[in-house]
Parts: structure tokens; C-alpha cells; sequence
């Protein structure tokens, strides 16, 4: 099958990009090298260093024999989304190509509006570009299971059955996301929704949960293949940060009382949830969501587990409760459904102290270049604007 993927630089992008290419895909990447970009403006980057895409294609050559066509554009740029799906003519596209960040989202009001803009435009382009070229194409979107935010009751995958004043109907689950960033999500979701019903469309919405892990087969091919693992407070997320700072010797960053509960997957899991969908694609005019994590935990459970984990390497974590920077509900109800990617064959990888343990071995590997003044949140849900801060000045920005 010819596969494209948008975000093909990104943490997951990139090994999904070899897992498919030693499926036998025909695999293309798209990136703007963004991200990249995020970084500079917030200097932080990876724990493990990156070659540029360029060279990991190339070092991907050199150890499989294996192509992967590599195309440098903005998603923004309606062009550059035509003139690609125009020439590589996918099978299936997987959509990773946007802002991921919650924090980011909420920093100021550049970037929160720069996030809606980017993801939102993104995909619509991506959806009228498939529609104009009449492509056969099925579209895989990563969404986000934070577009449901915790309601008092069960998360269903996708859609709820509703019976109101005696009728009956089946309707999108209801959404109460937690930043700009999970509306830019909810947003794409619609927008997906509604091209599959009036253009006859495929899509797969993968409502995904944390993703967790630095290693998958692509990856521990060469230490040129590493992906782009964060743990800063922008771009990391809670396990990937826990193990680093368990592993630098910071104490662990428990936002609030840390009983607020997310579903969490290990990386090589997004790599196979991934190509399942694509191997069973929606049919046309289908739009279906998938809700995509293998287990729940709250964030004190996990602090503690990475902190037991740390200490059998003769570590000696601390858990730290922080102000929590977010508005988010710490006590609730989470009992979210995730049938559907078990049904179609996903045998989970769950999180176990064997790879607590590979994870931070791999860290303290590169301990060196942890920098420590990048671990605390410093976005706060509700503070203020950072442009107000400095007193109606505009930061010099490079995102527009
Ligand atoms: N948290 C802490 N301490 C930390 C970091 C996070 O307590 O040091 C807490 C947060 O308050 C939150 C939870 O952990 O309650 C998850 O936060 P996160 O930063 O790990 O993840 P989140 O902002 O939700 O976003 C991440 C990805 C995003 C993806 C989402 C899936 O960055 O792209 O969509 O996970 S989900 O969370 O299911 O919406």
C-alpha cells in the first residue's frame, strides 16, 4: 500500500514511517520541521539527539535497503497539500501533522491561536485536496481521547446512543476538551466527520490517549533512528517525564493531588494501532472513531510506579505535589471503551517495570543532557497572557 505521513519528523511520525516500511509499505514523509522550530522558540530539545529527517532517511537506506520518499511543506500551504497527494497518490494517509501540545496551546494568545489555525487548516486542506483528486484513499487521523475531557459517565468510542423525549438517536459523543489544543482536535473531528458524510470520504479519528517509551524496533536499529523523546513541561508528557526526572534525580512533577485519570499506550502500540486501522480501512462515506490506549491510570499511580522502579536501580525519587498549572477535574469518573482496536487484533504492550526500567536506563544514558531548568511547569491554564506580562509588548514570534 502507498502510505503518507504528515509529521513524518515527529516523535510518533518517525517510527511509524519505518514501522510501515518494513511492512513492505510504500512509505512517504511530510514535514515542515515546525516542531523543530517550537523548540528553538522555547529552547528545549530532545534528551536523545536527532539527525534532520534528511539523514534518517538516509540511514534508514543504508540499513534496510528501504526508500522513503521525503517531502518538505506546510500543511497550510493548500499547494503544497495538492501538489503532494497529487504525486505520491497514498492509499492511506496518516494525519500526525500538528501542534500536539496542551501547554502550548495555552501559553499566550499567539500560540493559542496559531494552534487552531495550524491544525484546523491543516486538515482541511488535506480533506478538499482528497476530495479534488478524488484519491482512494482512507484517512487516518490522530485525534485525541482529551476531546471528551471527563464527563460523569462512561466514554463511549466515538458515539452515544441517545433516547430524548421518546426519541432515539446515535449521536457524536459529547465533548468537554481542556485546552485550545484538544479543541483543535474536536474541531478536526467535525470537520473529518462532515467530508466523510458529503464527499463520501474514509476516515479513522484515533481518539489516542499518552503515549509512553522511547524504543520501538525501528528505533533500536541504530542510534540514528532515535525519535524525538521530550521532558520538558511543554512538550513531554507525564511517564516520559517521570522517568527522566526520576532518572536526573528531580523530584517527580505530580500536578495537583494527581487522581485525575488518562488512558496511556505504549509506543510500539500507536505503530500497530496504526497500521491496523490502515490494514482494515473504513469504507467510503464511513467516518469512525477508534478510542486508542490499552490502559487507565491516575498520575499518582503512575509517579509511584516509575518512583518503585527507580528505586530497584538504586535511585532515590521523590514525588512532589505542584499547584496544579492546569483547570482540570482531579476527582472524577473514568471508565472510557476501547473495544475496537482489541477486536481488529491489538495485543497491548502494557506499561511493566521492564520497561520502567529499559526506559530510564536508556535516560540516564543520556543524563548529561538533561537540563533541569525545563522540568517545571511554567504555563499556567489560567495565568496571564505572557504578551500582557511584558507589559502589551508583542513577543518577536516566529509562528505566524
Ligand atoms: N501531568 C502531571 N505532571 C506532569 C505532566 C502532566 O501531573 O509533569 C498531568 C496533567 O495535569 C494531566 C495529565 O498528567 O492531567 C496528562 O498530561 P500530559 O502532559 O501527559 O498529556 P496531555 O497534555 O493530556 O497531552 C498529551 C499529548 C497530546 C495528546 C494527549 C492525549 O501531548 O498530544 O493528545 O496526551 S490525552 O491526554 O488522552 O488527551
Amino acid at each position: 500500500m502507498k502510505i503518507l505521513i504528515l509529521g513524518g519528523d515527529g516523535y510518533l511520525g518517525w517510527p511509524t514511517a519505518m514501522h510501515l516500511s518494513t511492512q513492505e509499505h510504500d512509505v512517504a514523509v511530510l514535514d515542515n520541521f515546525a516542531k523543530r522550530r517550537w523548540e528553538m522558540e522555547l529552547n528545549v530539545e530532545p534528551l536523545i539527539p536527532i539527525l534532520t529527517l534528511h539523514d534518517r532517511v538516509k540511514v534508514w537506506r543504508e540499513r534496510t535497503g528501504r526508500e522513503l520518499e521525503l517531502f518538505v511543506g506546510d500543511l497550510r500551504n493548500y499547494g503544497v497539500v495538492e501538489g503532494v497527494l497529487e504525486r505520491f497518490r497514498p492509499d492511506a494517509i496518516v494525519h500526525y501533522g500538528e501542534q500536539p501540545s496542551a501547554p502550548y496551546s495555552m501559553m499566550d494568545h499567539n500560540r493559542s491561536v496559531f494552534t487552531q489555525m495550524n491544525n484546523v487548516t491543516g486538515t482541511l486542506n488535506l480533506l478538499w485536496a482528497m476530495k479534488k483528486l478524488e484519491l482512494d484513499c482512507h484517512l487516518v487521523k490522530l485525534g485525541t481521547m482529551g476531546e471528551y475531557g471527563t464527563p460523569n459517565i462512561d466514554i463511549e468510542e466515538g458515539f452515544i446512543e441517545i433516547n430524548h423525549k421518546g426519541r432515539r438517536d446515535t449521536l457524536p459523543f459529547p465533548c468537554q476538551p481542556g485546552s485550545f489544543y484538544h479543541l483543535s482536535k474536536v474541531h478536526d473531528s467535525h470537520n473529518v466527520r462532515f467530508a466523510c458524510r458529503a464527499w463520501k470520504l474514509a476516515a479513522t479519528d484515533l481518539h489516542q490517549g499518552v503515549v509512553y517509551g522511547i524504543e520501538t524496533d525501528g528505533t533500536a536499529m541504530d542510534e540514528r533512528l532515535a525519535t524525538s523523546f521530550h521532558y520538558d513541561d511543554v512538550f513531554g508528557t507525564a511517564i516520559n517525564r517521570f522517568c527522566v526526572q526520576a532518572a536526573a534525580g528531580i523530584p517527580l512533577t505530580v500536578y495537583g493531588k494527581g487522581s485525575q485519570c488518562r488512558g496511556f499506550l505504549n509506543l510500539r502500540d500507536t505503530l500497530r494501532c496504526v497500521e491496523l486501522a490502515i490494514v482494515n480501512p473504513a469504507k467510503r462515506g464511513e467516518y469512525r472513531v477508534f478510542n486508542q490506549f490499552t490502559e487507565t491510570f491516575s498520575i499518582l499511580q503512575l509517579a509511584e510506579l516509575v518512583a518503585a522502579q527507580a528505586r530497584k536501580l538504586g535511585l532515590t525519587p521523590e514525588i512532589h505535589h505542584l499547584e496544579n498549572p492546569r483547570v482540570e477535574a482531579e476527582e472524577h469518573h473514568y471508565n472510557p471503551t476501547h473495544t475496537k482496536l482489541l477486536d481488529l487484533g491489538l495485543k497491548p504492550h502494557f506499561l511493566s517495570d521492564e520497561l520502567l526500567d529499559t526506559m530510564m536506563v536508556t535516560i540516564l544514558k543520556y543524563e548529561q543532557r538533561i537540563k533541569r531548568q525545563i522540568i517545571l511547569p511554567q504555563v499556567q491554564w489560567n495565568g496571564k497572557d505572557k504578551d500582557q506580562v511584558m507589559g502589551g509588548l508583542k513577543m518577536m514570534w516566529a509562528g505566524a
